[in-house]
């Protein structure tokens, strides 16, 4: 990392902070193995920590230096390295307990029954995590503006998952020399559950906009490449030592697996000094954990309890011996955990102990490390069965400290540290009996097997422990940056390239289907202008949509929020179909036409309600269209501080004549309520031109940027493949896929006769034919 600095946002700063009696505040170091590896590489190149301070810190008050007698890993670490991240308390609220730790947890988890979907959640998470971006973009712009130095920014887990879009966007626009990375601490998930999270393609796309995307294990990767391929429809390829390749928007992206491990001598060292505190006279059987849904006290309490019954022997000769740290305690899952789990160790116990022995030692609260460590040295069994885990650093501390018999390590399959430490016995936590049995097994497990079995798992930990983990990252950082050069690629990770259409499309468009393209007109086929009537098809897509007006099996309508023959005359394209506004009016390529019934007095209602904008709103710019029973108020040209008074003034004149609203680009609309829309006009149309079976005949591709399109792209979901125009990722949207602008629109098209041509073997009849059609519209 010669030359960079690294830039690490995480959730919470690598310390937390307390005050003191007289009201100033120091520091409490956090000894995770994260912060042991990575705080001496921050230290070393100068770099950053962003993160929350906790509620301890006023706002704008300083971060203390480090006190003199402070040994932990982040001593080093001064306060001017430090970005404290203010959250006000609904923000906590909203984005930690909501968004992160009642829907994100769960869902990565593969627990979508406990996930809550709130759209105020997703919007605080939306917030915060623009802070955290707009905090990194604040040292690189001091930094790395111009620079030769690349900062190098690592986004630390589920609760920033949005970051990397934000600092993609300005540091390519304002010229910020960075790298973006991301380490996901937790599991993710396949495709079926990331796709019941409602704003996967955002979260999907901004860990596109990294530069490298690491997790704890391949699993974890192969769903999340697989999520890119069928989410995004991105091309993915196998890269060197086990990475992939994400190819988006002629961006490449690298994935790798990076399993985190632990401070391995740091253990070894505590075990070496750590009191004895646990008596030889029964076998202990140990858990610790957090007390979370996801490590499975439950069903590991139900285990030993059917051990106990099935095995009365044990009963005055083993203990379960169970550390649960309280976590996210103002999460209602977690409460319901700790009641559940306050009367299953109350049953348990109830039901077995005797006047000298109980069978569960349940610690609700925390042990320091020199006690833990002293506990997973001298326990007999080290049970930890998760039902899901990314990784699950319990299990190695309790290898690291078996510095002096060999216990047993019983571990789930389930977590990512199954995957790698198999010398374990694996048990699967869902299977009660079998992990009794296997409970069983450990206990009575000769010494050789514990001997080889822990020497083994020892020695891998050993040599994979957590600095190794931080030089891989190190390494992967360096080649990224010698491969890729410094610069940051501009912002285009939103294009979508040929290959990408591929990927989307490619198995869409059948054999033996005919083709329908449904194109809205301003903002899709022509770029918005200032002045609509200003708007035109530009030639090239002009070009285009007439050579596919030609071709064999291809239908193209144009739906639009236009007066019919005002598209009509912009496009200018003779024998296809044309829907106006938003599809009361449709002329079909034989020229009948479609009128959507409207009720008797409502052209003279809406002419009232023409007049009255006219009259009074039509000020600073703002202009209003007459479309008979639409009027469309345009405040494009109005001065932004002057358009609120002016848009209430014009919805209360809609809602007072009876009328819906719409909403279009920097213009309102009165609409009459006549259950018609862009969806049922599209309907119709496919319905007239191949009949009431056209899912059976038709491939439909309909494309849009408006609101009003979003009826359309709903209407269509699973019967046709939807783009929506925008220049933003994080829009929501019905559409299947979201293009940047309306030069990928043209693209999406060239593409589209490419493939068809090449499929059906056009020949050069029809290049003639579009020679003559091409002249008709000359003239
Ligand atoms: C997330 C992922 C992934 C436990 N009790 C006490 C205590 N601990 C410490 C342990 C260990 C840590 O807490 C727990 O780490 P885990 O990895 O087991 O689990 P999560 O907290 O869920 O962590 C996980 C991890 O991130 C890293 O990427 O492995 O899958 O869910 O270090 O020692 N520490 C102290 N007293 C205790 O009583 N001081």
């Amino acid at each position: 990392m010669n030359s960079s600095n690294l830039i690490v946002i995480s959730n919470r700063l690598p310390f937390t902070l307390k005050r003191g009696p007289d009201g100033s505040l120091c520091r409490v170091p956090a000894a995770g193995g994260l912060v042991t590896a990575v705080a001496p590489v921050v230290i070393e190149t100068n770099g950053t920590w962003i993160g929350w301070a906790g509620p301890g810190l006023s706002e704008g008050e300083l971060i203390p230096e480090s006190l003199p007698s402070d040994r932990s890993p982040t001593a080093g670490l001064k306060s001017g390295q430090i970005r404290p991240v203010n959250l006000t308390d609904w923000e906590f609220q909203m984005y930690y307990n909501g968004c992160c730790n009642a829907t994100l947890w769960p869902l990565f988890h593969s627990m979508p029954d406990k996930a809550i979907f709130n759209q105020t959640y997703w919007l605080a998470y939306k917030t915060v995590n623009q802070k955290f971006a707009q905090a990194t973009l604040n040292d690189l712009r001091k930094n790395h503006s111009n620079s030769d130095t690349v900062g190098i920014v690592w986004i630390q887990d589920y609760h920033l998952l949005l970051a990397a879009t934000i600092i993609r966007q300005a540091a390519s626009a304002e010229n910020l020399n960075c790298k973006i990375c991301f380490f996901l601490h937790i599991p993710f998930p396949t495709w079926d559950m990331v796709k019941i999270l409602p704003w996967n393609r955002e979260v999907i796309q901004a860990l596109l906009d990294c530069d490298l995307v690491g997790f704890h294990v391949d699993d974890y990767c192969l769903n999340f490449v697989d999520c890119c391929r069928r989410g995004l429809g991105c091309k993915v390829e196998p890269g060197t030592k086990g990475t992939y390749r994400v190819n988006k928007g002629g961006r490449c992206i690298r994935v790798m697996p990076h399993p985190i491990s632990i401070p391995f001598s740091r253990f070894e060292d505590l075990a070496d000094k750590a009191e004895q505190t646990l008596c030889s006279d029964t076998q202990v059987i140990l858990g610790v954990d957090r007390l979370d849904y996801t490590k499975g006290l439950v069903n590991r309490f139900k285990a030993f309890e059917i051990l106990l019954s099935t095995h009365p022997e044990y009963i005055n000769n083993v203990v379960l011996l169970q550390v649960a740290v309280p976590s996210r305690t103002d999460v209602q899952e977690y409460q319901e955990l700790k009641d559940m789990m306050d009367q299953l160790v109350g049953r348990i116990n109830g039901k077995f102990s005797t006047a000298y022995w109980s069978p569960i030692r349940y610690i609700y609260g925390s042990l320091s490390h020199s006690q833990l460590a002293g506990i997973y040295r001298d326990s007999d069994v080290g049970l930890i069965t998760p039902l899901r885990d990314g990784m699950n650093l319990v299990a190695k501390e309790f290898v690291a400290c078996r510095t002096r018999k060999p216990g047993v390590l019983i571990l789930s399959p389930f977590a990512g540290a199954g995957e790698m430490m198999k010398e374990a016995l694996l048990v699967n936590p869902y299977e009660l009996e079998t992990v009794a049995e296997t409970i069983h097994r450990a206990l009575q497990m000769p010494e050789n097997e514990r001997e080889a079995r822990m020497n083994a798992l020892r020695s891998k930990e050993r040599v994979n422990n957590v600095e190794q983990w931080m030089a891989k990252f190190i390494q992967a950082i360096s080649e990224l940056i010698q491969e890729d050069g410094k610069e940051i690629s501009p912002s285009d990770s939103l294009l979508v390239q040929a290959e990408d259409f591929q990927g989307c499309l490619g198995d869409f468009i059948e054999d033996g289907f005919s083709l329908a393209l449904l194109l809205d007109f301003d903002g899709t086929l022509s770029p918005l202008v200032s002045n609509p009537k200003d708007a035109a098809l530009p030639s090239a897509t002009k070009d285009i949509l007439v050579r596919l007006s030609q071709l064999p099996n291809v239908f193209i309508g144009i739906v639009s929020g236009r007066g019919v023959e005002d598209v009509m005359s912009k496009v200018g394209i003779p024998g296809i179909t044309y829907a106006g506004n938003h599809g009361l009016n449709i002329i079909h390529p034989d020229q009948s036409t479609y009128n959507h019934p409207i009720p008797e007095n409502l052209e003279e209602r809406t002419q009232t309600l023409l007049r009255q904008i006219e009259k009074e709103c039509c000020v600073f710019g703002a202009t209003v269209e007459n479309k008979g029973v639409i009027v469309t108020w345009h405040y494009r040209n109005v001065p932004t501080e002057k358009r609120e008074p002016l848009i209430s003034k014009v919805k209360n004149m809609v809602t007072k004549a009876g009328f819906k609203i719409g909403t279009a680009h920097c213009a309102l609309e009165s609409k009459p309520d006549l259950g018609w829309d862009k969806g049922k006009a599209s309907m119709l149309i496919l319905k007239n031109a191949f009949g009431k079976d056209w899912p059976q005949k038709v491939r439909v591709i309909y494309v849009g940027d408006d609101v009003t399109d979003e009826d359309a792209m709903r209407d269509l979901k699973g019967l046709g493949f939807s783009f929506k125009i925008s220049s933003s990722t994080l829009s929501m949207t019905n559409a299947d896929r979201i293009l940047p602008g309306t030069d990928s629109v043209v693209k999406l098209l060239e593409w589209v006769e490419h493939t068809v041509v090449k499929r059906s073997g056009v020949d050069t009849e029809i290049e003639l034919r579009v020679e003559q059609v091409q002249r008709e519209v000359e003239i």
